[in-house]
């Protein structure tokens, strides 16, 4: 039974899991929780501490799950609140953590609150929602773009005569956090799931649950842009404290609270953090968005651990999620995502890795007859192949055609295989694991050739292992000389480790884990 330690993902690798795409227990061709629990065992094989997984709550499924309907209730395609427990339970048995999303910005326009507000100007539940007359020409209220198409944000209500407020779907209208009801009930749908057992949140969007009072048009340099993306104000960083509040209860530092700050300016996500009172954690955006360049990553790397080294807050380290083209597909090369796969695993903060990652699954190529995803994010989303055979396992009619090649890229395929990628993570993260001075240890950037990335992660005094640890990575398709210091090899894209790190040579997209 896991232990709830203060603060404890500080030390955990977290797995996100896209339920609908993990694992299907009962052959209708989309994952489910039981699914899920059939495969912990593997999850913890593999050695990572918590999983996130992406909602699972009741909802019409207009974004998948990121649409809720009723926030106290599991979705029958993934199962019911028993086997949520059972998850939960099954989790914690093997001392990993379970982390849920939390999606406070909207709901579902199927959900009771939304349709008690609809039609009547007058009924409480109005306030619930973003309500604005139109624009003196009849058009939106302002000039806000939403999400997944340049289409305006606001959706006009024909019975009221009003718009309503949707940064992402039109099915998927703004809450109003300045009514209190909103945050009473929406701080009691966080204790529901504490108290069924849940280890923290990943709070999709959050940056955007505050709005100004007077909605006004974007400045001209933003007017294009989604309007998710905006800093909201002071409004958000209230609400965030007293959601921090409710998380933390009685047992501080228990529970994680981790914000999806999808948003590019540095120093607005590190706003969401606080001062140590509001997000415990700030998904870094940046680092996603930072293309294979070894001069790109030494910069994104500088600034990040300079800007919360400033705060002495704790970064998190993510290269992929179900939004986001895979890092296979992305960098153009599987031997890239192993090389970043180091680069990951080897910072100071809190790594996520994403269902599929460690198996360098490149992203499928979905027909138009089968893409179902209003954002055309189904690629990153194609169901996990687990057997080596052309579906990964899956029934035919599974919601999304699977990635390309299950046959060599599934855990069947890789689970035996040394040289697999799987097991390149399984070895990056037991490292990890088992080197204080990988989790919490200093991070300096050193002097390297062009092309190469190369840096140092010390710790003074660490309670077992080396003191230094040196990390190389070849971002370029050449061979580079005076690129590492010789020393043995913990591990590495081409050799899995032993003495074999004698040269100070980096093959191709070799990257290396050194004790100089
Ligand atoms: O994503 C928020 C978000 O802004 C993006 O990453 C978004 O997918 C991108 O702008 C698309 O171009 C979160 C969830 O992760 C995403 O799946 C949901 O669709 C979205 O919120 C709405 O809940």
């Amino acid at each position: 039974m896991t232990e709830l330690t203060a603060q404890w993902w500080r030390d955990a690798v977290v797995y996100q899991v896209y339920p609908r795409s993990f694992c299907d227990s009962d052959g209708d061709g989309i994952g489910d929780l039981a699914g899920i629990e059939s495969k912990l065992d593997h999850l913890q094989w593999l050695g990572v501490d918590a999983v996130w997984l992406s909602p699972v709550y009741r909802s019409p499924m207009a974004d998948f799950g990121y649409d809720i309907s009723d926030h106290c209730d599991v979705d029958p395609v993934f199962g019911d609140l028993a086997a949520f427990d059972r998850l939960v339970a099954a989790v914690h048995d093997r001392d990993m953590f379970l982390v849920m999303d939390y999606v406070a910005n909207h709901t579902s326009d199927q959900h009771p609150w939304f349709r008690a507000a609809l039609g009547s100007a007058e009924s409480p539940d109005r306030r619930r929602y973003i309500w604005r007359d139109p624009a003196p020409d009849g058009g939106p209220p302002n000039n806000w773009i939403r999400a997944f198409s340049p289409e305006p944000a606001w959706t006009l209500d024909e019975s009221s005569g009003q718009y309503y407020l949707h940064l992402f779907l039109p099915e998927q209208p703004d809450l109003n956090w300045s009514d209190p009801r909103v945050r009473r009930d929406m701080g009691e749908v966080l204790r529901f799931w504490m108290d069924r057992g849940v280890d923290g949140f990943r709070a999709d969007v959050i940056h955007c649950i505050g709005k100004p009072e007077h909605l006004e048009d974007a400045p001209q340099d933003l007017a294009g842009l989604p309007a998710c993306i905006f800093d909201q104000g002071p409004g958000t960083h209230e609400c965030l404290r007293e959601l921090r509040r409710v998380i933390d209860g009685d047992s501080p530092e228990e529970h994680l609270f981790l914000g999806e700050t999808a948003v590019f300016d540095r120093r607005q996500q590190l706003s969401y953090l606080g001062d140590g009172d509001e997000l415990h954690l700030a998904f870094n955006f940046l680092a996603v968005h930072t293309r294979w360049d070894a001069a790109a990553w030494r910069s994104e790397l500088a600034a990040t651990y300079e800007a919360y080294g400033e705060l002495d807050a704790w970064p998190t380290w993510v290269l992929s999620n179900h939004d986001i083209p895979r890092q296979a597909t992305r960098f153009g090369s599987v031997a890239r995502a192993r090389a970043a796969a180091v680069l990951l695993l080897t910072q100071r903060g809190t790594p996520f890795l994403y269902q599929g990652e460690e198996l360098g699954l490149l992203d499928a190529e979905v027909p138009p007859h089968r893409q179902v995803d209003p954002g055309g994010r189904d690629g990153c989303r194609a169901p996990m192949p687990w057997s080596a055979d052309e579906r990964g396992g899956w029934v035919p009619d599974m919601w999304l055609p699977p990635p390309p090649s299950a046959a060599t890229v599934s855990v069947e395929a890789q689970r035996g295989d040394d040289g697999s990628m799987l097991a390149h993570h399984r070895r990056l993260l037991e490292l990890r694991r088992s080197l204080p001075v990988l989790r919490s240890g200093d991070f300096e950037l050193l002097d390297a050739p062009e092309g190469v990335l190369r840096y140092r992660r010390h710790l003074p005094d660490p309670a077992a292992g080396p003191h230094t640890i040196e990390v190389a990575i070849n971002f370029t398709a050449s061979v580079a000389r005076d690129a590492v210091s010789p020393g043995e090899q913990l591990a590495g894209t081409h050799h899995a480790g032993g003495p074999s790190g004698i040269s100070d040579t980096l093959l191709p997209d070799e990257a290396r884990v050194v004790v100089p």
